[in-house]
């Protein structure tokens, strides 16, 4: 199973990551929005989201297609559009809500749209959708709230390399950030 994907809520640092981990790996990097945008692979433009719609079942094929043999690092929070049978293990990156927040205003993302990723993050959205259509077994959490990214790329090599590291679950915003969280949850813009 030649994918190892790279996955969590916009803005937790998966495109650091994953490039300089295929990078390390001495292999290919796929990002599954370009390559959706690059090869027409979209139904559309969301205006509310701002974002292109990815055509998930036309990705899923051009991934079979490109996959074939070689080992790809792919870096998408849709974990959908990932052929589920060629993962052979999956990363979803967590950051602490506040920091997701940050970075997510930084890059000049209206407010709207910063509380729904900080949400989603609350929530475990990508740790669910992972877990759901993955299984437990290949999906595994790295924190990397106040880590450099050298230091999650080592986390991540770590956990491929050994097949063990934090289980779904580990991450918990909602009890580490108590009422913030719910703050958070219950904020609308
Ligand atoms: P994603 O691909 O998940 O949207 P990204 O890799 O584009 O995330 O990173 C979002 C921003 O955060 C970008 O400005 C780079 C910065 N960043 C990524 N990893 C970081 C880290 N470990 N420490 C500090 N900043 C980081």
């Amino acid at each position: 199973m030649p994918l190892i994907l790279i996955t969590g809520t916009p803005g937790v640092g998966k495109t650091t990551v994953a490039r300089e981990l295929a990078t390390r790996l001495g292999c290919g990097y796929i990002d599954v929005a370009d390559l959706a945008r690059r090869e027409g692979l979209t139904l559309g433009y969301d205006e509310e989201a701002q974002a292109h719609l990815i055509d998930e079942e036309g990705v899923r094929e051009r991934l079979r297609a490109v996959a074939r043999g070689a080992l790809y690092v792919v870096d998408t929070h849709v974990v959908s559009a990932v052929p589920p049978e060629l993962v052979e293990v999956a990363i979803v990156l967590r950051l602490d809500p506040r920091e997701l927040e940050f970075r997510l205003s930084s890059r000049g993302y209206p407010r709207r749209k910063v509380l729904e990723n900080v949400q989603a993050e609350i929530l475990d959205a990508c740790l669910v959708e992972a877990v759901s259509l993955l299984g437990e077994g290949r999906v595994f959490e790295v924190d990397a709230t106040g880590k450099s990214p050298e230091e999650v790329v080592a986390e991540v090599l770590r956990v491929i390399r050994e097949r063990s590291g934090a289980r779904p679950g580990s991450v918990d915003w909602l009890e580490r950030l108590g009422d913030e969280a719910l703050k958070y949850l219950s904020a609308s813009a």
